[in-house]
């Protein structure tokens, strides 16, 4: 497959990507978070502040698909006999319901339930990869490091929620396996935005000691 070689102005200083070595992961658009029933609402936050950014992801995920580009979608899920839950991951806080007790979306991040889906604006197509995850980090226990690999990918251009808790998390394990990762600012969010400000600032700090960070007009602007 032929090079594309792309640069996206970016902070630090400018994000250069090959489209085919590049994958755009949307990390954990899930109804969980997103819709009131789920899992962030019974953590005690106000779900309303994520849908914001679905229009711009969406318009992201497009321009992406367009230009041909690898698409990963995560979903963090337990599975139904929460044997790859920790006890301490249940047992954790106070929140109004637990992971694997039944809400209003069907079973708390539980795959295979109502609320543990991508949201219909963000689908995933049949080709794209979904990768169900037992941690915050997209790569504890899930294999997609070997997958990676498999498929030549040395760069992510990272989507999703929410900022200080997956997508960070996902961000600092690709770091360490070796990944350029980019995170689209305007197509991230937190239930506290004090820590989304903080994410994105200690994310490209340092001279981009985790990664880059730009918003997705300047990676839009490219793909055109
Ligand atoms: N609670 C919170 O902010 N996030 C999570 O529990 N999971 C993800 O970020 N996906």
């Amino acid at each position: 497959m032929e090079n594309t070689l792309l640069s996206v102005n970016a902070t630090p200083f400018a994000y250069p990507f090959d489209l085919q070595k590049t994958a755009l992961v949307i990390i954990d658009m899930q109804r969980d978070f997103v819709e009131p029933g789920g899992f962030g609402e019974t953590l005690g936050n106000d779900v309303s502040l994520l849908t914001a950014i679905v229009p711009t992801c969406k318009e992201v995920l497009t321009s992406w698909r367009a230009a041909g580009g690898q698409v990963i979608h995560t979903r963090e899920a337990h599975l139904p006999d929460l044997s790859d839950c920790p006890p301490a991951k249940r047992n954790r806080g106070n929140p109004t319901l637990r992971i694997g007790d039944e809400g209003p979306m069907g079973r708390i991040l539980v795959a295979g339930e109502p609320g543990n889906q991508i949201i219909d604006e963000l689908m995933p197509l049949d080709s794209e990869i979904v990768i169900d995850k037992p941690g915050k980090g997209m790569f504890y226990g899930t294999g997609l490091h070997e997958m990676l690999q498999e498929l030549d990918i040395t760069h992510l251009i990272f989507m999703g929620v929410t900022t200080e808790v997956c997508v960070q998390t996902s961000m600092r394990e690709a770091n360490d396996r070796g990944y350029d990762s980019l995170l689209l600012t305007d197509c991230t969010e937190s239930y506290l935005p004090e820590f989304k400000a903080s994410t994105i600032a200690m994310i490209h700090a340092q001279g981009a000691i985790v990664g880059w960070t730009a918003p997705s007009a300047q990676l839009l602007a490219v793909l055109e």
